[in-house]
């Protein structure tokens, strides 16, 4: 498996493969299937009986080589499948940044968006290829594949920032995205 090269870190260039959304050289890549996703769905029944029949893979990121570490700007390319469950639109776990930094999303392929949650207000910034999303310090933060097809995105990120999945479990992310006939709605938490 690739590593995260160790500081510091000689300039380097990186291909980025948009159809595979593969990056040349690479560092980990993490697949998150649907039991990982626990506590995410609104549906528990419904994510319990899917992890119980098939367990899919919901999304993959392939990082670079640069590490999450201060003063390191790591970067990393997102795959969320198409898919659903119980129609509540296949997502990331999301996250907060323990160390209150900013965050760029750059979108490659398919369709997607952001919810953003700061605990009190909540905001959603439509992804598609060639919009750049800013996501700001202290707003939690969860991708979400609108479309059909895979939805790809670049994120680049303050290596100092971290990921603080309970802060979601217990705040919420204030809204949520279902299917609805050929398009999405967003609805309250
Ligand atoms: C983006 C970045 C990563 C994050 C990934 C998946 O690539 O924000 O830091 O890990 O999305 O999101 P999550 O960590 O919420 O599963
Ligand atoms: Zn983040």
């Amino acid at each position: 498996m690739s590593e995260f090269a160790k500081p510091p870190l000689s300039p380097v260039q990186i291909s980025l493969d948009v159809s595979t959304g593969s990056l040349s050289p690479s560092g980990p890549t993490l697949t998150r299937r649907l039991l990982d996703l626990k506590g995410c769905f609104k549906n528990t029944e419904a994510w319990q009986r899917e992890v119980e029949k098939s367990n899919p893979i919901v999304y993959q990121v392939i990082s670079s080589v640069v590490p999450e570490t201060a003063r390191e700007l790591p970067q990393s390319i997102t795959t969320i499948f198409a898919g659903d469950c119980a129609g509540e639109l296949y997502m990331t776990k999301g996250h907060q940044h323990p160390d209150p930094q900013g965050e760029i999303y750059y979108g490659l392929e398919g369709q997607g968006g952001i919810i953003l949650f700061d605990g009190k207000k909540s905001a959603w910034v439509e992804i598609t290829p060639g919009k750049i999303g800013y996501i700001p310090p202290g707003w939690a933060h969860r991708s979400i594949n609108t479309g059909k097809s895979d939805y790809k995105f670049l994120a680049v990120y303050p290596g100092c920032a971290g990921h603080d999945y309970q802060w979601v479990l217990d705040n919420g992310m204030g809204l949520r995205a279902f299917k609805n006939n050929n398009n999405f709605e967003l609805t309250e938490f």
